[in-house]
């Protein structure tokens, strides 16, 4: 048995004092006791976090984060970074992939997510067909994880078609390719590799790229309980696309089309009306809310305010990558209710006024749901993952607990992310992720690689 001693804790009941954290070879939290003796020779923390999940992925984007920046000829948008994305990700083989993904999840890490969730739809090779194993990007992806440590729930994606209507899909998208059944094959073959740090769900692309009966098809193939995510209404082109092709708004279709329920979650979901956003809070599914990625291509804003009135639930994920810090993430999902609303502190509910408090719990729960893993709380039975944070900080010196969360997600930019704990390993230590040095070598081998191409 491992263990840690805090002198504050974030338990699931909120903050607690002389708190010993005891895992499991498994990395299984087996003991979480508060007002506890610190044993002879312990470890000892002064703030401690369980780790933040972070639910939505496309690992290989990481490799082009930044390089998207300079305005083209014609107006920018989301469609036209698109097309940026196709060239790169046409590109990239398998080993650049494992070394991207390697370097974003040490990043993640090192910022205090202990666990992610895999989007994965880069399936196939560069020429369109599949790998002689239909799984060899998937298990590039699990590889990632393994080396990092990162707890992984991974998606692999169904996508079929370039637009409603089951349109063709472009050149570009070949490598995407899948139906429900090869799907299905890839699920099977990392299902033999199920275990508490990776979980294993599915992802049909859009409403876009999939066709309701594949949507239907899949769902009830894959095993039950397994998370099911899905982009939906990020942007309002695509709205008036589902409007014209079902009469119906991107939200309430998925809704008709498939038992919404709290295995899924859906990704983005920025565009809703009230009735949607209440259909949704009721329907226990995660909105997926990727602040930054959203803000970087110009989606819009959640209606989060009155979503968490309706008691909904949500999570964060950081998507394409332009940042890797969920105290970005969450700082920017309350500073854009902010500028929307012209008022101050909006994630907050009656029994919670503390916005770093509920937005970190909140996340977490929301999460963890996404993600299908025992994670998101310090309690017996889930993954031992956790934050220490930098307790010898300016930032931190001298406060109380209940105000942790506010210099954490509010005050400045230095990460106070010290150690982290994730499946009962200790992958970060003084800041530096264990294996930093030789994942980031093989990172910077790969992207010049692909820029030189
Ligand atoms: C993706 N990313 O799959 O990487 C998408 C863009 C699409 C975001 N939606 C492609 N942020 O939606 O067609
Ligand atoms: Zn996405």
């Amino acid at each position: 048995m491992s263990s840690l001693f805090a002198r504050h804790a974030l338990l699931p009941e909120g903050w607690r004092d002389d708190v010993l954290l005891e895992w499991d070879a498994q990395g299984n939290l087996a003991a979480v006791r508060e007002n506890a003796e610190a044993p002879a020779g312990a470890e000892r923390a002064d703030y401690v976090l369980p780790g933040m999940i972070n639910l939505h992925s496309h690992a290989f984007q990481r490799a082009m984060a930044g390089l998207a920046e300079r305005a083209g000829s014609l107006e920018d948008s989301f469609w036209t970074w698109r097309e940026l994305m196709y060239r790169f990700a046409g590109r990239i083989a398998p080993g650049q992939l494992e070394a991207v993904a390697s370097q974003l999840y040490v990043e993640c890490l090192r910022h205090g997510y202990t666990a992610v969730c895999e989007f994965h739809y880069l399936q196939r090779d560069i020429d369109g067909a599949f790998y002689a194993d239909p799984a060899e990007m998937a298990l590039r992806i699990a590889a990632a994880g393994q080396a990092s440590g990162i707890g992984l729930t991974l998606l692999p994606v169904m996508y079929s078609h370039a637009g409603f209507n089951e349109q063709p899909l472009k050149p570009a998208q070949q490598r995407f390719r899948t139906d429900p059944g090869a799907v299905l094959r890839i699920v099977e073959v990392l299902d033999a590799r199920r275990g508490p740090q990776l979980e294993v769900g599915a992802a049909p692309h859009s409403l876009r790229a999939v066709s309701s009966g594949q949507l239907r098809e899949l769902a009830a193939a894959l095993p039950a309980g397994r998370p099911l995510h899905i982009h939906i209404a990020e942007q309002q082109l695509e709205v008036r696309q589902c409007l014209d092709a079902t009469g119906m708004r991107p939200v309430d279709y998925l809704m008709q089309q498939v038992d919404v329920d709290a295995r899924w979650c859906l990704v983005h979901a920025t565009h809703l009306t009230d009735g949607e956003t209440a259909a949704l809070a009721a329907s226990g599914a995660v909105a997926g809310l990727c602040p930054t990625t959203e803000a970087n291509l110009g989606d819009g804003l959640f209606p989060l305010a009155p979503y968490i009135a309706a008691g909904g639930t949500f999570g964060i994920g950081s998507d394409s990558h332009v940042s890797q810090s969920p105290v970005e993430e969450l700082r920017w999902l309350e500073y854009g209710q902010r500028l929307l609303r012209q008022q101050r502190n909006i994630a907050v509910d009656g029994d919670c006024r503390d916005v770093g408090a509920y937005l970190w719990r909140q996340a977490l729960r929301g999460g963890a749901q996404a993600s299908g893993r025992a994670v998101g709380r310090l309690e017996p039975g889930r993954r031992a993952d956790l934050l220490v944070l930098d307790s010898a900080h300016p930032n931190l010196d001298g406060v109380d607990s209940g105000e942790v969360l506010g210099r954490f997600l509010f005050c400045g930019n230095d990460n106070l992310v010290r150690d982290v704990l994730a499946g009962g390993q200790w992958v970060v230590r003084g800041g530096r992720h264990v294996d930093q040095d030789a994942i980031a070598r093989r990172y910077t081998a790969a992207v010049r690689e692909l820029r030189s191409m």
